[in-house]
């Protein structure tokens, strides 16, 4: 299905009615950061610092907004929160929805993908799909953003969930430690606690290719998940590709194989610390003037010895399917991963707003590393989510979150 115009998704979107607080006469003028602080409570300031001034920029917009009928407005904005900051009810009515799609028959025809028993596995196995077109190319953030509304979209119009997708702040739990943060702490309201203990694990070795090998250290996990609203989730699809803690690897060539297993864990506070702390995410958003430089750093840049705040996020949650690349949604934590993958670059791209949501935010190619080589993605490459999620849209139409189809902020 393809629309021409963005009107259904705008319907959709302006079906998502949130009462806003009332905006304030007169906001204060903040002083921006604009170096990085390796003081790590000083750099949790800069990020909430950066995130109100992005706040209020978009705020200033909506209100203006308001004027015009239909658009996206401060009146029916939606806004994104962190896990934390959600009553328990709130975060209980989530994972209540993530457990409705899980048990919702999948779109994904089994002709094409045995192993899509699911709604939830709809989002997986579109994810195997297109793997090597979306990561390491020109429409990694749009296509994770599409992904993830796409997903918030089916939670509320297909299992009754009201609110909006929560996040993942890993600048927090970088300081609290990922057991003891509100989204692990394997609680009924949590997105479900560590794996079991499993004794003796390695390290996990990535690299390779004639690239420096990055050591990762082993958590504190590593088995089934056995706390929480995920407890009894079974995984259909994967693993497909990834390293394990006993330096071995998994490739898996029949990829859409029906594999059914728990969910494992390995929450790992050494990678989140080192990774993707406060200090890293501002140094993101403040040292990288361009889209290339901006995307290359989050996701790592091969050979610098940095996974970027991308991967610090998946490889700290580990475990099966968390640390697969293909398979990686089969942890339902991906969507409160990627919800601060773009809450970043959110955050990013209002700092300089005009520029970063036209053609020169964009930077890449359809393929990995541009690896076969493929044409420049501009604002006119199509984006689809197959049988996940129906309108097909462009690059264009998720650049602004406010802008186009899309209507959220993030607080
Ligand atoms: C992706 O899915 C389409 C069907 O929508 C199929 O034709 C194509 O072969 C699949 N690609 C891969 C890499 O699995
Ligand atoms: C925090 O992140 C920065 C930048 O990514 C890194 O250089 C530093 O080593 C990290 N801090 C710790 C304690 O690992
Ligand atoms: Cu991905």
């Amino acid at each position: 299905m393809r629309f021409t115009n963005s009107a259904a998704l705008c319907l959709l979107a302006g079906s998502l009615t949130h009462a806003f607080p009332a905006p304030q006469e007169t906001a204060p003028e903040l002083p921006l950061p604009t170096e990085a602080s390796t003081n790590i409570p000083v750099a949790l300031d800069q990020l909430d610092q950066l995130a109100a001034f992005a706040q209020q920029e978009v705020e200033q917009e909506l209100e203006a907004a308001s004027k015009k009928r239909g658009s996206c407005n401060i009146f029916n904005v939606a806004v994104r929160r962190e896990w934390g900051l959600l009553t328990k009810a709130e975060r209980k009515a989530y994972t209540d929805a993530v457990l409705c799609l899980q048990a919702k028959p999948a779109k994904w025809p089994s002709t094409l993908v045995p192993g899509a028993k699911s709604r939830f596995d709809d989002w997986i196995a579109t994810h195997i799909n297109q793997t090597n077109t979306i990561h390491y190319t020109g429409t990694f953030l749009t296509w994770h953003r599409y992904f993830t509304w796409t997903y918030e979209q089916a939670l509320r119009n297909e299992c009754g969930y009201k609110g909006y997708q929560p996040y993942w702040n890993w600048a927090a739990t970088a300081v609290s430690g990922l057991e003891k943060s509100p989204i692990f702490d394997g609680s009924a309201y949590s997105m479900s606690g560590n794996g079991a203990k499993v004794e003796g694990q390695g390290n996990v070795i990535l690299g390779g290719n004639g690239l420096p090998e990055i050591v990762l250290p082993s958590g504190s996990g590593g088995g089934c998940v056995t706390s929480g609203p995920f407890k009894d989730m079974k995984v259909n699809l994967g693993p497909v590709s990834m390293q394990l803690a006993d330096g071995t690897t998994v490739n898996n060539p029949d990829q859409y194989a029906y594999n059914p297993r728990c969910l494992k864990r390995d929450l790992t506070d050494a990678i989140n610390k080192r990774f993707a702390n406060a200090t890293s995410v501002v140094r993101l958003i403040l040292e990288n003037n361009n889209i290339e430089d901006f995307q290359m750093q989050m996701q790592g840049i091969p050979g610098s010895g940095d996974i970027g705040v991308h991967g610090g996020g998946h490889y700290s949650l580990g475990g099966d399917p968390g640390r697969d690349l293909f398979t990686s949604p089969g942890d339902p934590n991906f969507y409160l991963h990627h919800g601060m993958i773009d809450r970043v670059w959110w955050i990013w791209q209002t700092l300089s707003k005009r520029t970063r949501t036209s053609s020169a935010g964009i930077s890449g190619t359809g393929t990995f590393l541009n690896q076969p080589p493929s044409p420049p993605t501009t604002l006119d490459t199509p984006i689809s989510m197959d049988y996940a999620f129906g309108p097909d849209v462009t690059v264009g139409d998720l650049m602004d979150t406010t802008g186009g189809p899309l209507c959220y902020i993030y607080l």
